[in-house]
């Protein structure tokens, strides 16, 4: 019985050690050398090459690397194993702490002060809305969607919701679905995707949803903070968003290609933050352990968690 790792872009002999540290009495094998592919009942992904997993009989579970799966499912040949996610404690937090940061930006004017600090400018600005003036609005109310609403909820924002399914959640105001998707973004001054790309998410931050975001708010536009999939955003409509100033900024942790090409006008665009897709890095000890215990979970008989749904696509 042996697990097998299947990664792009990442050290895999790291990634062994570790596990092996884990799973003294499991062979850890990786693409590449001879292994006895009957022997396989485990797989942990990252971006593995799609088709690489066929010829898996005993394959008892995929393991994601990382809380999306997109890159599992966007295999069309993949085996029929359940699949699980990442859902972690250290992930979570460190999500909540990149949309904290970049909503405190936009509600402080950070980029405003670097500029002046620049130009040695000093403006005397009383015009400073408070968090409670200010209205968020997290598309995607999962695991990380959840946790951010609570920290921007203790700073002060006022904060709302959208997912695909109704929820009740103290102290949030949430929408759903498609027919709650006009009123909360009627209602959001800073947008934060934490959207997994699915069918019915790709491309949902397009020139469209961008119209629909308030204009009437504290911070004179919306902005937007993108930290799910880049799939998500259709970027030639967020730069015309920004060039005609119905959107007055973006932070990007996520590409429609990544890494972002050189010449993708994102990187120099004024009123845009690239970040390199580290919203929420997968801690690799966490992660690591995290997965040992699925597998030794299995092992006592005893369920799988954070399962995936192959019908909805996360
Ligand atoms: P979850 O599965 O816990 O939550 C997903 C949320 O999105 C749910 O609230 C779900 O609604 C909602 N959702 C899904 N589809 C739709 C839809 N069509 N319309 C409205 N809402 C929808 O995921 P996590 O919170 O753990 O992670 C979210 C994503 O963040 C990951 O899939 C990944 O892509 C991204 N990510 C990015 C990282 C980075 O570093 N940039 C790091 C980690 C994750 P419902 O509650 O009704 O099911
Ligand atoms: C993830 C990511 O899905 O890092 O965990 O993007």
């Amino acid at each position: 019985m042996s697990l097998l790792l299947a990664m792009t872009g990442w050290h895999v002999e790291d990634w062994r050690r570790r596990f092996q540290a884990l799973l003294p009495d499991m062979p850890i094998v990786v693409p590449g050398e001879p292994f006895d592919r009957r022997a396989v009942h485990y797989v942990a992904s990252w971006k593995h090459a799609p088709g690489s997993l066929t010829g898996l009989p005993n394959l008892a579970a995929i393991f994601s690397l990382g809380a999306g799966v997109d890159f599992i499912f966007a295999d069309d040949k993949l085996p029929p194993a359940p699949i699980a996610r990442i859902v972690d404690p250290d992930l979570t937090t460190r999500m909540s702490e990149y949309v904290v940061l970049h909503c405190l930006i936009y509600l402080r004017q950070q980029r405003r002060y670097d500029r002046q600090q620049r130009e040695t400018l000093w403006a005397d600005d009383r015009d400073q809305p408070a968090a409670r003036a200010v209205r968020v609005g997290i598309m995607g109310l999962g695991e990380l969607g959840q946790d951010a609403a609570r920290k921007l909820s203790v700073i002060g924002f006022d904060v709302a919701g959208w997912s695909r399914s109704p929820k009740a959640i103290e102290g949030l105001i949430t929408f759903s679905g498609e027919d709650g998707l006009k009123a909360f973004l009627a209602r959001t001054d800073i947008l934060v995707s934490l959207l997994p790309l699915t069918p019915e998410t790709r491309g949902i931050i397009d020139a469209g949803l961008i119209a629909g975001l308030a204009q009437d708010g504290r911070l004179g536009g919306p902005f937007l903070i993108n930290a799910g999939r880049g799939g998500s955003q259709v970027e030639a409509d967020i730069l015309a968003a920004l060039d005609a100033g119905t959107l007055k900024g973006a932070t990007l942790d996520v590409f429609e290609t990544e890494p972002l090409p050189p010449d993708s006008t994102l990187w120099s665009h004024p009123a845009v933050t690239v970040t390199p897709h580290n919203a929420a890095m997968s801690e690799p000890e966490a992660v690591a352990t995290a997965v040992a215990a699925q597998i030794r979970r299995l092992e006592a008989g005893e369920p799988l968690q954070n399962v995936v749904d192959p019908a909805r696509g996360y």
